[in-house]
């Protein structure tokens, strides 16, 4: 039986309609390619990006999750357990991206250069019954071996040695979770490496970081089965001078290599615009994942939230056709709050956005653009922002059996007292 909120639902989801038909949009339409955009969301908002490796040593790496809101996840079940909990508010089909931290090893002591696809089968066998697919990193923090701040370009070659090794058996697990759940794993390399002051040799530090990628590199595994993708950032806490592998380090990287660049969203100047990046990336990579975050005056990775820029970058993928060359992924990790509902506030943020961007009229704007008619092209866009997309949202909340706005976080309350507030 329908609730009467469920019919003040479709009544407002037929007004809307019939608003953006008017438009020459057809909502329906853009609901069918909403639900086949997939998220990548990250594992490590749930634990904070601790991991379950014995003997750990901390969040290091210049990366920061404050706050101690009660209920992180500390074991893979509690995690997995907390994750089901997401993808049952989320409408459409989402992967999961794991962190080389997350591998299950059985108490024993594993180390990261001796990590192999078998520590992931939990989470394998979790994806399949799911069909989830599956998305992978390497972690090259919080380890003894990266405590003086450097990995890969590190001057000790036995130090590199170690994270060269690191990098080959993060990328036969992720060609192992692609194949195992037939779909292409987008596995990601980001390294701390940086300094935080003025250094005098960078190129010596980047030559050294080039000749361990050729390393990690080297080895040719099925495209069907793993994408490579490197990630360059500005800035982190004790890199502030130098980082070094920087935005034009792993941009040229990629393009020499046939890699795909990630876009971190908090990586770059507080007023540069990664949505802007999109397009001249993709004019010579084959693909880019994005890494959907929300700085606030540095890289602090707030929960992502609805945001002009949110919409922008999901404007630049549908308006450009590349949904199949732009793997969505998002990082944050905010522990100052529910991180379930953490997950899913950052999670519905940003399939809002596309949504946003897949009912846009943009054949219309793009007509007015190519005659020059920027008066007009500027007058619709704002008067696009008043549209009713809400009311298209909740209906595809509905439709696709998940709770609309607020009913959400009804369960989510439910949950905590249910389960996370039981973890001390
Ligand atoms: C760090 C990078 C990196 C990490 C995660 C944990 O600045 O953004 O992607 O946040 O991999
Ligand atoms: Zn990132």
């Amino acid at each position: 039986m329908k609730s009467s909120s469920d019919t003040q639902i479709a009544r407002d989801y037929d007004a809307a309609r019939a608003r953006f038909a008017a438009l020459g949009v057809d909502a329906d339409q853009a609901l069918k390619k909403l639900a086949r955009i997939p998220l990548s969301l990250h594992c490590w908002q749930g634990d904070d990006v601790q991991g379950f490796e014995a003997g750990e040593t901390g969040l290091t790496g210049g990366i920061m999750a404050t706050g101690n809101y009660p209920g992180r996840a500390r074991t893979p079940d509690e995690l997995r357990a907390d994750l089901d909990m997401v993808w049952k508010l989320l409408p459409g089909r989402h992967r999961l991206a794991l962190h080389a931290l997350y591998a299950e090893t059985g108490g024993q002591r594993v180390d990261r250069d001796a990590l192999e696809p078998r520590h992931f089968q939990g989470w394998v066998d979790w994806a399949r019954a799911r069909k989830v697919g599956l998305d992978f990193n390497g972690s090259f923090f919080s380890h003894p071996k990266s405590a003086e701040g450097f990995t890969l370009s590190h001057p000790d070659e036995n130090l590199r040695r170690f994270w060269i090794a690191h990098g080959i058996a993060s990328r036969r697990i992720g060609a192992f979770l692609g194949r195992e759940l037939g779909s292409p794993c987008v596995c990601n390399l980001w390294i701390p490496d940086g300094f935080k002051d003025i250094p005098v040799d960078r190129a010596a530090y980047r030559e050294r970081l080039r000749a361990s990628l050729d390393a990690i590199f080297a080895e040719k595994l099925p495209r069907a089965h793993l994408l490579d993708a490197v990630e360059p950032k500005l800035f982190g806490l004790g890199s502030e001078s130098c980082v070094i592998g920087s935005h034009e380090f792993y941009l040229a990287y990629a393009v020499q290599r046939g890699l795909f660049l990630t876009l971190d969203t908090g990586h770059y100047h507080p007023t540069e615009l990664v949505s802007d990046k999109i397009s001249a990336a993709l004019a010579f990579l084959d693909g880019v994942l994005l890494h959907v975050s929300r700085g606030v005056r540095w890289d602090s990775d707030h929960v992502v939230v609805l945001t002009e820029e949110l919409v922008a970058l999901a404007q630049e993928i549908v308006r450009g056709g590349c949904e199949g060359r732009v793997r969505v992924g998002l990082d944050y990790f905010d522990a100052s709050i529910n991180r379930v509902a953490a997950w899913v506030i950052g999670a519905r943020a940003t399939l809002k956005a596309f949504l946003v961007a897949l009912l846009e009229p943009t054949a219309a704007l793009r007509a007015l653009e190519e005659k020059g008619d920027y008066t007009g092209r500027l007058a619709m866009l704002e008067d696009l922002k008043g549209l009713p997309y809400g009311a298209v949202w909740e209906h595809y909340c509905m439709e696709s059996g998940t709770l609309p706005s607020m009913a959400w976080l009804d369960e989510v309350r439910r949950y905590e007292t249910q389960a996370l507030a039981k973890r001390k």
